[in-house]
């Protein structure tokens, strides 16, 4: 927990009653309480010593003022710019590398006598100025001739009020590469020759001074990886107030490649973070990226720099300390990183440099696509991610890719299929000097003009799709233009922007004509009635009067505001058994309860790891669901899913833990698998584990699958780490919107009667209504279950994910366990649901046994 919340803030304490009495005043003395009467003469020479007295302390009172307010506005503020600048006129020595050598330290104080004489011409900036100190030298090879770059750091103490003056003459930008000729001093003899000045204030989370901060030097050599790790990787978590820096080199000519294996820091970046600069210098301008949080292990989080430096710096706060980061550099060669080119043929593919790692700054890429004359060209971006913060997508003014007259930007397209009018294309990609992404992956192909799409359904915007995908409910194209102009079946609803959707969906709570047509007319209330949740209707009235009308309080949610109401099934109890009528108020970062229980125990449901790339398919990557556990049983290996809800408890369904050829229901004939990724493949962060005792519902039904769920305890507790760790059990009011997005994971079968995936699968299902899921199964659904599918068919649970999680994303921050996967009329049918246990229904049975 952090300090600050757990309530050990600094407050004076109020002196004791006893010490007052020492502080009043003397009684006054009665003297003076007398009448006034004339003054005698000694009185008098009293009266003009009195006199003089207070004329001298008035004097001191406003010499005091005087001196108070103009050290005031004296106060000064330490500020800290970092710089980088050409020097043109020196040949560049191997010795500058080191920062003990005469040969650096005589160039060091020309840079700093001459640093002092540029800012003294500035009278807003010379005032201020502290001076300075040279951070590094490099070597830079412009039109042949070898210069010397200096790195630097320069500190004014500045009056209050005057940053913003001294800000906007100290952050110097680079200068367009055409007019960088400008010199800042005289070329006369002895005085160095200064160019291409770049500069900018310091990081404001350094302004606090560090204990023992650290800087590291590296020379890479060709073929050889060196490795940096921050203290105390992998064995123990990274020290509290560290800042490190590391200074990276390459041989002339050559590139820094710097590639994160491991990374795992505090979530928040104002914390704790790394930050690549393209420099020596730590200069924003030259920022080529700031991380923090986990990133997947052995994801590309590769830099490229852009000359032959670059600087890495870690930065931790006091508290909440990670594992840290082990990164290797090497040196490529300059034109490894090179772009663009010729692409002939009739199909290719092509990326931004250095891709899956991220793109170099400041290039420009152009590719010329050729293909047969006749045919026409098509680029498909298979991954894009140029996602500048702070930039509107309409105007990519940073990194942007151009085709077809036509720039895109940021991390989601609109489109991503162009097709050119001709058999050339031309696509360009340009990185502005700071912070870059990974970039793209492209596939050209050449197409017939007349038949773009041969044997396949042609989108409106150029994609080929399956036929059976026209008009099936589902906008495939990204476009709409394959579910536009159908004649709608008779299993569909006509919407009124001529969409065809299917007759499944009216009346289910989402609107998926896209003009609410299938929501329309569903209550049964009149236009002045309010229909509650349980579809009785109470006048408009008498919603939020403080009144219970509907029966079950939805006429009192939802009312502006967060108020302590009469408890019914859809209001939440806090820990003091008061109800607050706000929806899933858990650990969304507000304290709605009084006593502030509702963000108790927010740990659950974090997934461990950031994605440096847009993920696709089905396959998951490693500790992508930390929650998930493989249940084996031997001699048949993985038989059911389950879910993590603490080092001790899983979940899973009942009938997984039901005698049949097996005594399932004995805790010994299992093996626990958590942090698992691959069947058969125990990774470094799988743990195994035997059972202590497995519990089912006492009333779970082998007919009606009702109540299909159990719990297990582990024989030992496991370390929660960035592979294993619990999802979030939902309050018993937790409301989980129909058509909301849920996630299904599990080893099970890819088909029907199939076989068991190797790799942990995911799908994305959304829930559904339950009258509509009981007009579609075979069976009746319980008020103790859950239904999720794609009623178009095609993505489901399956045999084999038994009791794993129905995973439910709440607030973008955190997943609740909605589900836990039990039965339905096969596997992934068009018109048919997957049946989930109901988690909620049993929040207080897994509390009770549990104490989770
Ligand atoms: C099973 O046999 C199973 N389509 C689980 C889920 C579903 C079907 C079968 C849902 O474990």
């Amino acid at each position: 927990m952090d300090p600050l919340d757990a309530g050990t803030r600094y407050s004076p304490r109020a002196p004791a009653d006893s010490d007052l009495g020492e502080h009043f005043l003397p009684a006054s003395d009665s003297k003076k309480l007398e009448k006034h009467r004339k003054p005698t003469k000694k009185e008098g020479i009293g009266i003009g010593v009195g006199l003089l007295v207070m004329a001298v302390v008035l004097a001191l009172i406003t010499g005091l003022l005087v001196w108070h307010f103009h050290l005031r506005r004296a106060e000064k503020i330490k500020k800290k710019y970092n710089g980088s600048l050409k020097i043109t006129n020196e040949p560049y020595l191997d010795d500058y590398e080191d920062p003990n050598s005469s040969a650096f330290q005589e160039l060091a104080d020309k840079v700093v006598l001459q640093l002092k004489s540029f800012y003294s011409k500035n009278p807003r900036v010379s005032k201020y100025y502290m001076g300075s100190s040279v951070l590094a030298f490099s070597d830079d090879l412009d039109e042949n001739q070898e210069n010397v770059v200096a790195y630097y750091r320069s500190e004014f103490e500045v009056s209050q009020g005057q940053e913003s003056v001294v800000d906007g003459d100290l952050t110097i930008k680079e200068e367009p590469e055409q007019s960088k000729s400008r010199a800042f001093a005289s070329p006369e003899e002895n005085i160095l020759k200064f160019e291409n000045m770049v500069s900018g204030v310091e990081d404001s989370r350094l302004t606090k001074t560090f204990e023992n901060p650290q800087k590291h030097s590296h020379h890479a050599q060709s073929g050889k990886n060196i490795t940096l790790e921050s203290p105390g990787f992998p064995d123990s978590p990274y020290p509290p107030n560290t800042f490190i820096e590391w200074e990276l080199r390459a041989d002339h000519g050559f590139r820094v490649m710097l590639s994160f294996l491991k990374f795992s820091l505090e979530e928040d970046c104002r914390k704790d973070f790394i930050k690549v600069y393209n420099s020596l210098a730590p200069i924003e301008e030259k920022a080529l990226a700031e991380k923090c949080g986990s990133y997947y292990p052995n994801e590309p989080l590769t830099f490229v720099s852009s000359r032959n430096v670059m600087l890495l710096r870690l930065l931790t706060d006091q508290d909440k300390n990670f594992p840290g980061f082990r990164a290797v550099f090497t040196q490529i060669p300059k034109d490894l990183a090179a772009c663009g080119g010729e692409l002939t043929g009739l199909n290719g593919t092509f990326q931004t440099p250095n891709y899956p790692g991220y793109y170099p700054a400041s290039i420009k890429c152009v590719w010329n696509i050729e293909v047969p004359v006749e045919k026409y060209v098509k680029v498909e971006f298979k991954t894009f991610d140029l996602s500048e913060p702070g930039v509107r997508r309409r105007e990519c003014l940073k990194d942007y890719v151009e085709l077809n007259d036509q720039k895109l930007c940021g991390s989601k397209l609109k489109t991503k299929v162009i097709s050119s009018n001709s058999n050339t294309m031309r696509v360009s990609f340009r990185s502005d000097k700071s912070y870059v992404y990974q970039g793209f992956l492209a596939e050209f192909y050449a197409f017939e003009p007349s038949n773009p799409c041969p044997g396949t359904f042609k989108c409106f915007n150029n994609k080929c799709i399956s036929p059976l995908l026209e008009c099936d409910g589902w906008d495939d194209c990204e476009d709409n233009s394959d579910e536009k102009h159908c004649t709608c079946s008779d299993s569909q609803i006509t919407c009124k922007n001529s969409l065809c959707k299917p007759k499944m969906w009216q009346c289910d709570g989402v609107d998926d004509c896209g003009d609410n047509t299938d929501e329309e007319n569903c209550g049964q209330c009149k236009e002045e009635e309010f229909t509650c949740l349980n579809n009785h209707c109470v006048s408009n009235r008498k919603m939020c009067n403080g009144k219970d009308d509907c029966g079950d309080g939805s006429d009192e949610l939802d009312c502006g505001g967060v108020s302590i109401v009469p408890c019914t099934s859809l209001t939440h109890r806090c820990k003091n058994d008061k109800c607050i009528n706000k929806q899933n108020p858990e650990c969304d970062g507000t304290e709605d309860c009084e006593d502030g229980s509702d963000e108790d125990n927010c740990a659950c449901g974090k997934k461990p790891y950031k994605s440096s790339r847009i993920v696709g398919g089905t396959d998951t990557r490693e500790g992508e669901w930390p929650w998930q556990v493989s249940l084996h049983v031997e001699p048949k290996g993985h038989v059911c899913g389950a879910s993590v809800i603490s080092n001790r408890w899983l979940v899973t369904a009942a009938h997984c833990v039901q005698d049949r050829d097996i005594r399932y229901s004995s805790p010994d004939v299992w093996d626990v698998y958590l942090g698992l990724h691959i069947q058969q493949v125990i990774g470094t962060g799988t743990v195994k584990r035997k059972l202590k005792q497995i519990i089912p519902h006492p009333k779970y039904n082998k007919e009606t699958f009702d109540n299909d769920i159990a719990l297990m305890e582990l024989e030992s507790a496991v370390p929660l780490n960035n592979n294993i760790w619990p999802i979030c059990l939902p309050t018993a009011s937790y409301k989980f919107p129909i058509g909301s997005s849920v996630w299904i994971t599990g080893w099970g079968a890819t088909r029907e009667a199939g076989f068991l995936a190797h790799v942990l699968q995911k799908a994305e299902v959304r829930i559904i209504n339950s009258t509509v899921c009981g007009k579609l199964m075979s069976d009746p659904i319980t008020p103790q279950m859950l239904c999720a599918g794609v009623l178009s068919g095609g993505v489901d649970a399956c045999q084999g994910d038994s009791g794993g999680p129905l995973s439910y994303l709440a607030n973008n921050t955190r997943y609740y366990l909605a589900g836990v996967v039990s039965w339905g009329d096969g596997c992934a049918h068009r018109n048919k649901a997957g049946v989930y246990t109901r988690v909620t229904r049993f929040r207080r049975w897994i509390k009770e046994l549990t104490g989770v």
